[in-house]
């Protein structure tokens, strides 16, 4: 026990933890539960046994007596701010403290620092006057980010922060805002809070808990409001240091992409294609326009849901086309993501969904990183990821770029693209010769062994290493790396899956970890980092036209009979329509109304010709949407939605964690939450739905996915709930597949390699996303995000430049077997000779143009990972 002013508690931690626990105020201006403990600012010194000692930094001894206000510490703090006024002039917390101590400047004048203002960033500025020089946002870029930006230069009173002598936007800081948010003196200032607080009225009032809607990592935000009604606005977002997704963390969409949602371009009023222009109209005529059309083209629609919109927004879209439309043909955006992920898993283990959770990387004694440019896609887990490297746990990483993880692996297998499936063949051969395989757990819970080890040992590295390009001793040294671990984590990304033999590829990762006997416990398993925030509950939802809500198959007459019973209505037996058939079937006349929902794949999809083909084949194509996408431009009727800040609801992120959503603003005037829409179209269509709020959804979802069982909204907080939760009391499953696989045995499967037709002498282009920009842009362009990233430039390998006569910066014409687009050249390290590298984030480059129609054999996902390319530069 320790006594603190008298009052005697658990000595547990350091002494500033049992003090606080005590209820005593005590200041701690540099210390954060998360950084270290560098006792730097001072401004937690209490008398410990009657010695001055600091706080944060000083063990909690049984015994001790501290006392943290006396004559002596207060004597001392206003002489340590005099201090600190002496050379600056902080506000925020340490200027309210040094008030509070009565520090005025009196005592020691003035020193001039050479402290200059630095506003070259868009989103976060810098007053040297105001800095204390206590090293947190140091702390927090390394320890929370893992960048490296900051450093504190010269002695004495001529020290200061530094990072380069170069204007802040130039450095290699990534934008996460960390060093912000635990700024004690406003030195650093998030420039979103700085303009709102320049409007007196515009201070922010109160916070909302709310889920990202970006991207399936699930950041926890705490939205700053300010004001009422049509005049709320965000003023800034902070992480929520509580939740075991994100600890506080956040990257720069989750933090600083907010501004789209008052942006001038919201659509706020729907719109009807008349005399071939898409005119404002009510949204009477709207909802009536579409009923009646889908009415009339029944058996001829088809949707495609949204995987940035709510569980329950999904679970009504696909109620909606199976119960009222009678029509299996319902899709969502897994299909041209992680559908392959899905696929494989279910085939190889039973259920597509990760097995494990994001807090096992944490756990994991080595990480193997597939085909993931985490940190770039999924910062705040890419983050997690270069802590645990930072700290020693050995990381080999599968990708044809050297992306910022790729840099700091212990062995990086830069594959020539499309080339996953030799590559993983040939880590298990090595796994196999060299006496690695888990023999225990093979045989206990796995099946297909003695074929299997038959098949991979003529799988070896060195047959492979001239298809590959990977070095043969690289890929035995990463085996044994993983050969090596007690608890190896997978965690895989679109390299994987956006390929000819994508499901098959993931099935290969399941092989590895089977292997290992690397699933059903905690720290190991396969975990697909699933991409939109929401795209795991539009499947989980039912989205797809092969299974229900809980992946119930729609051929299957018990599941159909369960849907029936609740829902009152007959529902289709066959198997529907997914995407590529939908427009394909668009495009010949046999598809006839589209209802896309969320989703621009006019932008998105691959070969933009025949996508601009399909769609303007289509008698009838509803969007319902935030903005006029490049999709809403070629609909006969836009209804405007309401953004995740302005609706509630849940998502589920990539761990299977639900999670609520809630309005931390009002719909935008003349927008509609996107499940008052759908509710509205139901009824319009003869099918009027009991439901007035979101929370009564889930309870219905509940009673038909037995996964969802126990689930409801109060049971939800404060950190959601890991499906499945099977009953009432049931605390949700951070592990899958700890006693057996759903199918049984895990499957050990044999994959042969089968070359994609893109894959060519010459140059190969990926694509793929960068950090500063979102899948199809319309929110982050809106959001101030261009400051920092204004276009989708071509990342090509000096050799490659030279012998072409490229430069850094020109134009060049890049032409495939389907499109030719310009594009501004990168000369970058990131590519190897042979390999391009582009996104696809702005409307105006047309990416995907240049992608053709192959796909995954299993699960139909596009190959937007290799194009065989030819590029020039234009005269
Ligand atoms: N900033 C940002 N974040 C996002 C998104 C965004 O648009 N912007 N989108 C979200 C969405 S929808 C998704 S699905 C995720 C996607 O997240 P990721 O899967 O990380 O994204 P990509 O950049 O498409 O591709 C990942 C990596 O695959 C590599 N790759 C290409 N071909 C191969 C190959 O043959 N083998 C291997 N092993 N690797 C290969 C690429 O070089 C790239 O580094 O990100 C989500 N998060
Ligand atoms: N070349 C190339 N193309 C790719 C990929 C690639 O790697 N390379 N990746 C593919 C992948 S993985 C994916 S997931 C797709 C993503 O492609 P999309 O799903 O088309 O892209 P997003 O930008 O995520 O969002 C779609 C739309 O949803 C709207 N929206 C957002 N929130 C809401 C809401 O609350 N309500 C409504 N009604 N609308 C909303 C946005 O305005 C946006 O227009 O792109 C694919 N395309
Ligand atoms: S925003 Fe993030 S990366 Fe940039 S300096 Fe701050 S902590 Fe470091
Ligand atoms: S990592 Fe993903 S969920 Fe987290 S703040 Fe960034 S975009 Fe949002
Ligand atoms: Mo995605």
């Amino acid at each position: 026990m320790i006594r603190i002013n008298g009052i005697e508690i658990a000595a547990q931690g350091s002494v500033l933890d049992v003090c606080l626990a005590a209820g005593a105020d005590v200041p701690h201006l540099c210390h954060d539960d998360r950084l270290s403990r560098t006792g730097h600012c001072r401004s937690c010194l209490v008398e410990m046994d009657g010695r001055f000692v600091a706080a944060c930094s000083t063990p909690a001894r049984d015994g001790a007596a501290i006392t943290t206000e006396s004559d002596a510490l207060r004597a001392y703090r206003r002489d340590l701010g005099e201090l600190m006024l002496s050379e600056c002039e902080p506000h925020g917390k340490a200027g309210l403290r040094l008030a509070a101590w009565g520090a005025d400047g009196s005592r020691y004048g003035r020193m001039a620092r050479n402290g200059q203002r630095d506003t070259s960033h868009p989103f976060i500025h810098f007053d040297a006057e105001a800095c204390i020089l206590c090293r947190k946002c140091l702390r927090a870029c390394e320890e929370l980010q893992g960048q490296f930006v900051y450093a504190v230069e010269g002695r004495g009173s001529a020290a200061h922060l530094a990072w380069g002598g170069m204007p802040f936007v130039e450095t290699d800081c990534v934008s996460c805002g960390a060093c912000v948010s635990v700024c004690p003196s406003g030195a650093l200032v998030n420039a979103d809070q700085e303009r709102a607080s320049l409007a007196p009225e515009a201070l922010s009032e109160r916070t909302i808990r709310t889920t990202c809607g970006y991207c399936g990592v699930g950041c926890q935000l705490d939205a700053h409001i300010a004001g009422e009604s049509a005049a709320a606005r965000i003023t800034h977002i902070e992480g929520a240091l509580d939740s075991p997704v994100n600890h506080g963390h956040l990257c720069v969409k989750g933090r600083f992409a907010h501004g789209f949602t008052r942006h001038p371009d919201r659509l706020t009023t729907p719109l009807v294609r008349k005399h071939g222009e898409l005119v404002p109209v009510s949204w009477e005529e709207a909802i009536s326009t579409v009923a009646e059309t889908f009415t009339k083209l029944r058996g001829q629609v088809a949707g495609l849901s949204s995987s940035r919109c709510t569980n329950e927004e999904n679970y009504l879209f696909q109620k909606w086309f199976r119960g009222g439309l009678g029509t299996n043909d319902v899709d969502c955006c897994a299909r041209v993501c992680h559908g392959p992920s899905a696929a494989g898993m279910k085939l190889s283990l039973g259920t597509g969904a990760a097995t494990n959770s994001l807090a096992d990387i944490e756990r994991a004694d080595f990480l193997l990183v597939t085909g993931s440019n985490t940190t770039e896609a999924h910062p705040v887990t890419g983050a997690r990821i270069r802590q645990a490297v930072l700290q020693g746990v050995p990381m080999v990483v599968i990708d044809p770029r050297r992306t910022e993880l790729a840099e700091i692996a212990d062995v990086h297998l830069q594959l020539r693209p499309g080339t996953n499936v030799p590559l993983l063949n040939a880590l298990a051969c090595v796994l196999i010769e060299e006496g690695f395989v888990d023999r225990a757990f093979v045989d206990a819970r796995t099946e297909g062994w003695l074929e299997y080890e038959r098949f991979v040992r003529k799988h070896s590295p060195e047959r492979w290493e001239t298809v590959t390009g990977v070095p043969a001793v690289l890929v035995r040294r990463a085996a044994r790396l993983l050969g090596a671990a007690a608890r190896p984590m997978l965690l895989h990304g679109l390299g994987v899956t956006e390929h000819l033999q994508g499901s098959e590829a993931v099935m290969l990762l399941v092989n590895l970890a089977l292997l290992r006997g690397a699933i059903g416990r905690e720290g190991v398993g396969v975990n697909p980092l699933r991409g939109q925030n929401n795209v795991q509950g539009a499947a989980d939802m039912g989205c797809q036209p092969d299974s229900s809500t809980g992946y119930g198959a729609v051929d299957d007459p018990v599941v159909r009979e369960r849907f029936e019973r609740v829902w009152g209505r007959p529902l289709p037996t066959n198997t529907g329509r997914r995407l590529p058939a939908m427009l394909d079937d668009a495009a010949n006349s046999t598809l006839k109304g589209m209802y896309i929902f969320g989703e621009d794949v006019m932008q998105t999809d691959p070969n933009s010709e025949h996508i601009r083909c399909a769609l303007g084949n289509l008698e009838f194509l509803v969007v319902q949407e935030l903005f006029l996408s490049e999709t809403a431009k070629m609909a006969h009727v836009v209804l405007p939605g309401a953004s995740f800040f302005e609706k509630d609801g849940t998502f589920t992120n990539g761990e299977r964690r639900i999670q609520r959503v809630r309005a931390a603003l009002p719909p935008l005037a003349g927008a509609k939450p996107d499940w008052c829409i759908l509710v509205e179209l139901m009824a319009a269509t003869g099918w009027p739905q009991p439901f007035d709020h979101p929370a009564q959804i889930m309870e219905e979802i509940a009673r038909v996915n037995p996964a969802f069982a126990g689930v409801s909204y109060p049971r939800l907080e404060p950190q959601g709930l890991q499906w499945p939760v099977p009953a009432e009391n049931h605390p949700g499953t951070p592990t899958l597949h700890t006693e057996s696989f759903p199918r049984g045995r895990g499957k050990l499967s044999c994959v042969e390699f089968l070359p994609s037709p893109e894959l060519r002498p010459g140059l190969t282009l990926v694509t793929g996303r960068v950090l500063e920009h979102y899948n199809c842009g319309t929110m982050t362009h809106r959001s101030g995000l261009d400051a920092l990233v204004s276009d989708d430039p071509i990342e090509m390998n000096a050799g490659d430049a030279l012998a072409r006569g490229i430069a850094d910066g020109d134009a060049v014409r890049v032409r495939s077997g389907h499109g030719e687009i310009t594009l501004r050249i990168r000369v970058s390290p990131r590519v190897p000779a042979g390999t391009l590298f582009t996104s696809f984030h702005f409307p105006e480059t047309h990416t995907n143009e240049l992608i053709g129609s192959v796909r995954d054999r299993i699960a139909d996902c596009p190959e937007y990972k290799v194009v065989a390319v030819e590029v020039a530069r234009l005269a």
